[in-house]
């Protein structure tokens, strides 16, 4: 491997594995990640290397690199006594996860990988039916197939996207499914799966039947982050304009960095259960964008319905714009006051919508003894603040002259 990306180049041989375990103590646990590079497998990897877990990850092989969220976790591969260790690989690929499995010999088996958008799950259904469905399968497979039962615990990436259409509110662990997407019926044959082979080998595999959780590393078409980065982006300038589908969906929604501890909690317990992981708040889309504009001092208005629906720049908080976008926005923005900001863009809306998502947790909360530390008010927080310190380096690197280099001419 040969490049700039720092977790890029750290794939592990299979020669480097051994070595390393070799060098490690036994009683050292090892974990093994599917999805390592999305939202939750980075803040995952941080967290179980704290606590000092052998961490392995499986990234897909990309045309660019795409390690962005894990790069500060990187150790070079020529270190010894490596702890963080990345593999090729692909959910679709029932040899290739087999042959890792085997090498890894894992304590523990997150499956975070998935085709995890909604939207995208309608345009490509067979593929999200193989990765997020047949997936969870050629691990669980894996590890019987391996005779890992007894050794080995599989937490899968449930969802609150099974519960769909409403059947009852809150949402908890016996309310019944009725999923509404590709997305949600491949993850349906996951978790019914997941619990077959608990019941049907004795496996220790869970269900953390987890509701929408975000964060500053969030994928930027979710909507939470496009409204974050809108926000940030709209305060400084840099953009006109947020145009988005079904405001008036409703759902749970909590910060990535609680529900991760929440997985790990669901391993440790002796006995393999399935968990609704959520805050027990719900919020409009709506009123997100509201929250997240006022992080920046920003307060917008909400005027007419439906496709017709838009928000305007009523007033902006001086002070507060001052302290957490900057002075030198202050003037740009300022002339805007009255002019529409959102929009609604009918090519959001999804063919089957999921309209209201609420969790009940007291399980988790009960059981494996689990409390978020966030809010939403923290939640939008983190993500506004981290947004605004994005774009700001971007409007530095222009201010200072930098040039996106054309290699095509
Ligand atoms: P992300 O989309 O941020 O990350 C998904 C990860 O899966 C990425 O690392 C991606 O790789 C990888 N991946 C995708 N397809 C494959 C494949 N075929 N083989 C191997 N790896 C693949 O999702 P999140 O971190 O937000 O979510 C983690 C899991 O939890 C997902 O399964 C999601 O469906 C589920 N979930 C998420 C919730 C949320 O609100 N975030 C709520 C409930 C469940 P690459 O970087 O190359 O794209
Ligand atoms: P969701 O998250 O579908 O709940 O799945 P997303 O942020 O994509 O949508 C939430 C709600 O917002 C509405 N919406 C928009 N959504 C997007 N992406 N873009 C828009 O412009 C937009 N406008 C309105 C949507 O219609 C929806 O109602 C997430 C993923 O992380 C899944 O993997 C996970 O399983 C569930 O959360 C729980």
């Amino acid at each position: 491997e040969d490049g700039t990306s720092k977790a890029g180049r750290g794939m592990g041989s299979q020669r480097q594995i051994i070595e390393s375990k070799k060098q490690y103590k036994m009683t050292q646990k090892v974990a093994l990640i599917t999805g390592v590079t999305g939202q939750d497998g980075a803040y995952l990897s941080e967290y179980l290397l704290k606590m000092g877990y052998i961490v392995h990850g499986i990234k897909r092989r990309t045309s660019l690199f795409n390690t962005d969220r894990i790069d500060h976790l990187y150790q070079d591969p020529h270190v010894e006594n490596r702890n963080f260790i990345l593999h090729y690989g692909d959910l679709t690929d029932s040899m290739n996860i087999t042959r890792i499995i085997q090498e890894v010999q894992p304590d523990e088996i997150y499956n975070l990988a998935a085709m995890s958008h909604v939207a995208v799950s309608f345009d490509t259904p067979e593929y999200t039916a193989n990765a997020d469905g047949l997936g969870t399968l050629r691990i669980l497979e894996a590890v019987r197939f391996l005779g890992l039962s007894e050794k080995t615990r599989i937490y899968q990436a449930s969802t609150s996207e099974l519960y769909g259409l409403v059947q009852e509110v809150p949402q908890k662990e016996t309310t019944p499914f009725y999923p509404r997407s590709p997305y949600a019926v491949a993850k349906m044959y996951a978790y019914w799966i997941t619990v077959n082979y608990r019941e049907a080998y004795n496996m220790h595999a869970s269900n953390g039947i987890l509701f929408n959780h975000e964060s500053p590393y969030r994928g930027e078409t979710f909507v939470t982050r496009k409204i974050t980065r809108a926000a940030a982006r709209i305060a400084m300038g840099m953009q006109e304009q947020l145009f988005l589908g079904n405001l008036s969906a409703k759902r749970d929604w909590g910060h990535a960095k609680d529900y991760i501890r929440a997985m790990h909690l669901v391993l440790q317990q002796e006995k393999a259960d399935d968990y609704v992981i959520a805050t027990g708040i719900t919020t409009t889309v709506r009123d997100f964008v509201k929250f997240a504009f006022a992080e920046c001092g920003i307060t917008v208005e909400f005027r007419g319905e439906g496709v017709e629906e838009k928000a305007y720049l009523a007033s902006i908080d001086t002070a507060m714009f001052i302290e957490k976008v900057g002075l030198e926005y202050l003037e740009k923005i300022s002339k805007r006051i009255g002019e529409c900001l959102l929009e609604v863009d009918p090519q959001y809306f999804r063919p089957t919508e999921v309209e209201l998502l609420i969790g009940d947790p007291t399980k988790a909360k009960t059981v494996l003894g689990w409390e978020p530390e966030y809010d939403l008010p923290a939640l939008v927080k983190d993500m506004v603040d981290a947004d605004i310190v994005l774009f700001k380096k971007d409007a530095f690197l222009k201010g200072a002259g930098y040039q996106v280099l054309n290699y095509f001419e």
